[in-house]
C-alpha cells in the first residue's frame, strides 16, 4: 500500500479518457454542455470500471482457494452516497480530486450530485452497510444479500408542520453508476400453488410443491470496497420481474389473478422499502418479499458452493448465514425444502446442516416489533414452507417434552406456532430452534434476551445465546465526514488509525494539552459553521456557532422519547420568559427524523417541534437563547454534516428499549458528549468514558420495570413537578398553534390518560438537572474540551471492525482471505 493507502497505480490520463468516453458514450453529453449531474455519473462510471474488475477479481480467488465465507441477509443495506466513501477505500481521493480539476470540476461538488441510496429505515439498515464496510476492510470473505427496491425510504417534507411522504426513485433516469447487473446470475423463484405427495423412482415416500407462479430474481451488485486492501466484495441486491408470470397453464383460464394472487395487486414485489422501524405490520406483499429475497440469496449461496466444486454435504463447512434480525427467516425452511426435496436428503441430514449454517441477530424486545406471520397466510403462498415449519416444531416440541415433562405451560410458551383464533408462526421462535447462533447487540440488551425474551431457550441451549456489542465503521463516520478532526489524529497518532482504531487511544494524553484543546475546539467550530452554512441555506434559519449544539437524530418512536426532549426545550422556553433569575447558556436542540407513515403519535411529535420550532426562532423575547431545528429528511448523506458539528448527543429512550444505538457512538467518536439513560451501548460507552465524561441520567432497567409492577401514575410527577406542569400545560393552549389551541394536545394526552407507557414524566426532573449540569460544564471551555477529546480518544471499542472480529472469532469461525 503506497501513500494514501492507494492499492494500486493511478494512470490520471487513463483515468480521464474514460471519464470522457462515459460522458460522451454512456450519457450523450459533451465536454461543453455537460452538466454537472452528467460529470458525476461519468465519473462514477469509470471508478465502477476499477471496482468492477476487482470485484470479479476476488470472487475468483475466493472460489478457488474454497474461502469459508459469510453471507449477510438483510432486508435493509442503508449505505449512503458510495463514491466519496469508495474514493476514500481505493485511496484516489486527493488523484482524482485533481484529475477532475484538471477537467474543470471540483470534486466536493460532483459529490454532492450523489443520491443516498436509502434502502433502509435506520439502525438495523445503517448496521448492515457499517458491517459490510468492516468485512471488506479487514478481508473477511463475505457476500451481502439485500433487495433491490425501486423506490428506498420515503422523502420527507413539512407542510405546514407535519410531514409529508414522497417517493424516493434513488435510482435517477440514468441508473446508479456503482451498481452491475448480473443477468448471468437470475433466479427463478416460486409461490402460492399446493405441495404433492409422489413416489421416486427409488420407491421413497416423497413431497414436491406445485407453485402456482414463479417470479424471476435478477442480481444487482454494488462494489464494497475494502480500505486500503484491493478486495471488493459484493452487496447483491435482487430485483424482482414478474414480466411473465402467468404461463403456467393450469391458471389460464379465469380471472387467476384477483382470485389467487391478492398480493401481486400492489405491484412488483421489490417496488418499495416498507417504511416501518421497529413495527411489524404483517402484510402478505413484506411476506412475499422476504421470501422472494431469501430463495434467491439461498439459490446462489449454494450454486457459489457448488460452482466452486465443493460437495453440497460440505455446506455449513464452508458457509455461514447471519439473519439481520428475523426478516429473513424464511430462508431456514427454503434451506431445508431445497436439500429435502430437490437434493434428495433426509430430514436429519439436512437439519444437521441447516441448524449449522444459520445464525441470528436479536435487534429489539419491543413486543411489537416482533414478527409473526398468520398460518393462514404462509400455507397460501408457501405451502410447502408451512409443513416443513410444522416439523420443525413438532420434533422441537418433543426436545421440550423431554426436558419439562408434562409442562404444557412453558410448551406453549416456546413453541414456534402460537396458539389463538387464528394460528401465528413466532419467527424468533423458529430462529432461535433452528440456529447455532444467537446474539444481541449490546451487552445490556443481551442480557435482557436471556433474561426477559429467551429465558427457558438459554436453559435448553447452553451457550447459544451471546452479545456482540455493535459498532460503526471509522471511515465513513470519523474520516470522511470530519476531515478536520481526521487530520489532527493523524498528526498526533500516524494515519494508520481509521483500519486500526484501538491507534485513536494515543490522543488521551493531549487531552490536558491546552494548544491542542484549542486546535479541537477549532474543528468543531468550523464543523458547527458547515452545519449553520446548510441550515441557513435549506431553512433560511440563522444559527450563532457559540450556542451549544444540541442534536437528537434517529428514527422517531415513542420510546426513544423526542417527546422528552421537547418538554425540556418548552421548561427553558417558560423559564426564559417567565424567571428573571433563569440564565442559561445559548442552546440549540437539533432534530432529523422521520416517522413511520401509519405512526400517529410520532406524526404528531414532529408537528409539535415544528410549531415550537416557528414560535421559538422568531421570538424577540428570548434574546436569541433558543432555537429550534427540524432538518427535513434526515438521510446518511446529513447525519455526515450533523455528527461532527454536534456537542451534546441526546441518546434519551426509555431504559430497556433501546438495543443498542450506532448513532450514540458516531456522535461520541466526533467529540459530542453524550446525555443518555442506562440503555443500549450506553452503557458500555459509559464504562469506556468514565463517569465524568457522559450526562448519565434516568431510571435504571430494574427501576422501570419496578415503577410499572407498582401502578406507574404519570399525575404524581405532574401534581409534584410545577415545571413538568408549565411544559405540559403549554401543549394545551394556542402559544405555538395560533387560532388552534389543543393541536398540540394529544402529545400530553398520551402522557398524562394516556399512561406514559415509556416514563417521559418519570424521567423529566433528572433530565432537566443534568441539562442545568451541561451548562453549567459548557461555559468552562477547557474542561470541555478534555471531555470532547476522551470521548474521541476513548471510543474504539465502537469501531464496527471490532464487531466484526466477534463475529467472526465467537460466531462464524471466519479467517481473513487477503489479496
Ligand atoms: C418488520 C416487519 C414488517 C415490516 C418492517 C419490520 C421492521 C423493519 C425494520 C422491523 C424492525 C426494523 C428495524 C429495527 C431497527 O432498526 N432496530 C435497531 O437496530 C439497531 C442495530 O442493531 C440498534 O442499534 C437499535 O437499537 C435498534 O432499534
Amino acid at each position: 500500500m503506497s501513500k494514501n493507502g492507494q492499492t494500486q497505480q493511478f494512470d490520471k490520463a487513463a483515468f480521464q479518457a474514460a471519464v470522457e468516453k462515459h460522458l460522451t458514450t454512456t450519457y450523450a453529453a459533451t465536454v461543453e454542455n455537460a452538466t454537472p449531474r452528467n460529470w458525476y455519473m461519468a465519473m462514477g462510471k469509470a471508478l465502477a470500471e476499477i471496482s468492477t474488475g476487482n470485484l470479479l477479481a476476488t470472487e475468483q480467488q475466493l472460489a478457488s482457494e474454497k474461502a469459508r465465507s459469510v453471507n449477510y441477509l438483510s432486508l435493509e443495506f442503508l449505505i449512503g452516497r458510495l463514491t466519496g466513501n469508495n474514493l476514500i477505500s481505493m485511496g484516489l481521493y486527493e488523484d482524482v480530486a485533481a484529475a477532475m480539476e484538471e477537467l474543470g470540476q471540483n470534486l466536493t461538488d460532483l459529490l454532492e450530485e450523489e443520491r443516498d441510496p436509502a434502502l433502509g429505515n435506520g439502525g438495523l439498515g445503517r448496521l448492515a452497510a457499517c458491517f459490510m464496510d468492516s468485512l471488506a476492510a479487514q478481508e473477511y470473505p463475505a457476500v451481502g444479500y439485500g433487495l433491490h427496491y425501486e423506490y428506498g425510504l420515503f422523502r420527507q417534507s413539512f407542510v405546514d408542520g407535519r410531514q409529508v411522504e414522497a417517493p424516493d426513485a434513488w435510482r435517477g433516469i440514468e441508473g446508479y453508476p456503482w451498481e452491475v447487473v448480473r443477468p448471468e446470475l437470475t433466479q427463478h423463484v416460486s409461490l402460492y400453488g399446493h405441495v404433492e405427495a409422489y413416489v421416486d423412482d427409488a420407491g421413497n415416500n416423497c413431497r414436491r410443491w406445485v407453485p402456482g407462479m414463479t417470479v424471476e430474481g435478477i442480481a444487482w451488485d454494488l462494489p464494497i470496497v475494502g480500505y486500503g486492501n484491493n478486495s471488493v466484495y459484493p452487496l447483491r441486491l435482487w430485483e424482482c420481474r414478474s414480466s411473465a408470470p402467468f404461463n403456467l397453464s393450469r391458471f389460464n383460464d379465469g380471472d387467476y389473478v384477483g382470485a389467487q394472487y391478492p398480493a401481486l395487486e400492489a405491484g412488483n414485489v421489490t417496488k418499495v422499502l416498507y417504511p416501518n422501524d421497529n413495527h411489524d405490520q404483517g402484510k402478505a406483499l413484506r411476506l412475499m418479499q422476504q421470501y422472494f429475497h431469501c430463495a434467491c440469496s439461498v439459490a446462489d449461496i449454494l450454486r457459489r458452493h457448488l460452482a466452486a466444486g465443493n460437495k453440497i454435504e460440505d455446506l455449513a463447512a464452508l458457509e455461514t448465514i447471519q439473519l439481520n434480525d428475523t426478516h429473513p427467516t424464511i430462508a431456514i425452511p427454503e434451506l431445508m425444502r431445497v436439500l429435502i426435496d430437490d437434493f434428495k436428503m433426509s430430514w436429519d441430514q439436512a437439519w444437521e446442516i441447516c441448524s449449522h449454517t444459520f445464525a441470528y441477530t436479536n435487534h429489539t424486545l419491543l413486543p411489537e416489533a416482533l414478527e409473526t406471520w398468520s398460518e393462514a397466510l404462509i400455507q397460501q403462498m408457501l405451502p410447502r414452507h408451512m409443513e416443513i415449519i410444522f416439523e420443525i416444531n413438532h420434533r422441537f416440541m418433543l426436545q421440550v417434552e423431554k426436558t419439562w415433562p408434562g409442562n404444557n405451560e412453558v410448551k406453549r410458551k416456546l413453541s414456534i406456532i402460537q396458539e389463538g383464533p387464528q394460528r401465528m408462526v413466532r419467527m424468533a421462535n423458529l430462529c432461535v430452534v433452528s440456529t447455532y447462533a444467537v446474539n444481541g447487540v449490546a451487552a445490556l440488551h443481551s442480557e435482557l434476551v436471556k433474561r426477559d425474551l429467551f429465558p427457558e431457550f438459554n436453559e435448553l441451549f447452553p451457550g447459544r445465546l451471546t452479545n456482540v456489542t455493535n459498532g460503526v465503521t471509522p471511515r465513513r463516520w470519523i474520516k470522511y465526514c470530519n476531515p478536520g478532526l481526521s487530520a489532527l489524529i493523524s498528526e498526533k497518532v500516524g494515519d494508520d488509525w481509521p483500519a486500526h482504531l484501538e491507534k485513536i487511544a494515543g490522543l488521551e494524553k493531549f487531552a490536558d494539552d491546552e494548544a491542542f484543546q484549542q486546535r479541537y475546539m477549532a474543528v468543531k467550530k468550523e464543523n458547527k459553521q458547515r452545519l449553520a452554512d446548510w441550515i441557513n441555506e435549506n431553512m433560511g434559519i440563522e444559527l450563532d456557532t457559540n450556542a451549544i449544539f444540541d442534536i437528537q437524530i434517529k428514527r422517531l418512536h415513542e420510546y426513544k422519547r423526542q417527546h422528552l426532549n421537547l418538554l425540556h426545550i418548552l421548561s427553558l422556553y417558560h423559564r426564559l420568559l417567565n424567571d428573571p433569575t433563569f440564565d442559561m447558556h445559548p442552546r440549540v436542540f437539533i432534530f432529523g427524523a422521520k416517522a413511520a407513515p401509519g405512526y400517529a403519535l410520532a406524526k404528531d411529535i414532529i408537528f409539535a417541534i415544528n410549531k415550537v420550532a416557528e414560535k421559538v426562532n422568531n421570538d424577540e423575547r428570548l434574546g436569541g437563547k433558543l432555537k429550534v431545528v427540524f432538518i427535513p429528511d434526515y438521510r446518511v448523506s446529513l447525519a455526515e454534516i450533523l455528527f461532527p458539528a454536534a456537542d451534546v448527543s441526546e441518546q434519551i429512550s426509555t431504559a430497556g428499549k433501546e438495543a443498542s444505538g450506532t448513532g450514540n457512538m458516531k456522535f461520541a467518536m466526533n467529540g459530542a458528549l453524550t446525555i443518555g439513560t442506562m440503555d443500549g451501548a450506553n452503557v458500555e460507552m459509559r464504562e469506556e468514558v468514565g463517569d465524568d465524561n457522559i450526562f448519565i441520567f434516568g431510571l435504571l432497567v430494574d427501576e422501570v420495570q419496578k415503577l410499572k409492577n407498582e401502578g406507574y401514575d404519570p399525575y404524581r410527577y405532574y401534581h409534584a413537578d410545577s415545571l413538568l406542569r408549565a411544559a405540559l400545560e403549554l401543549l394545551n393552549t394556542d402559544e405555538f398553534t395560533p387560532g388552534h389551541p389543543g393541536q398540540l394536545a394529544a402529545i400530553r394526552q398520551n402522557l398524562l390518560d394516556g399512561g406514559d407507557p415509556y416514563l417521559v414524566l418519570a424521567d423529566f426532573a433528572d433530565y432537566v438537572k443534568t441539562h442545568e449540569e451541561i451548562d453549567a460544564q459548557y461555559r468552562d471551555q477547557k474542561t470541555w474540551a478534555r471531555k470532547a477529546i476522551l470521548n474521541t480518544a476513548l471510543m474504539s471499542k465502537f469501531s464496527s471492525d471490532r464487531s466484526i472480529r466477534d463475529y467472526a472469532n465467537n460466531i462464524w469461525k471466519l479467517e481473513p482471505v487477503k489479496r
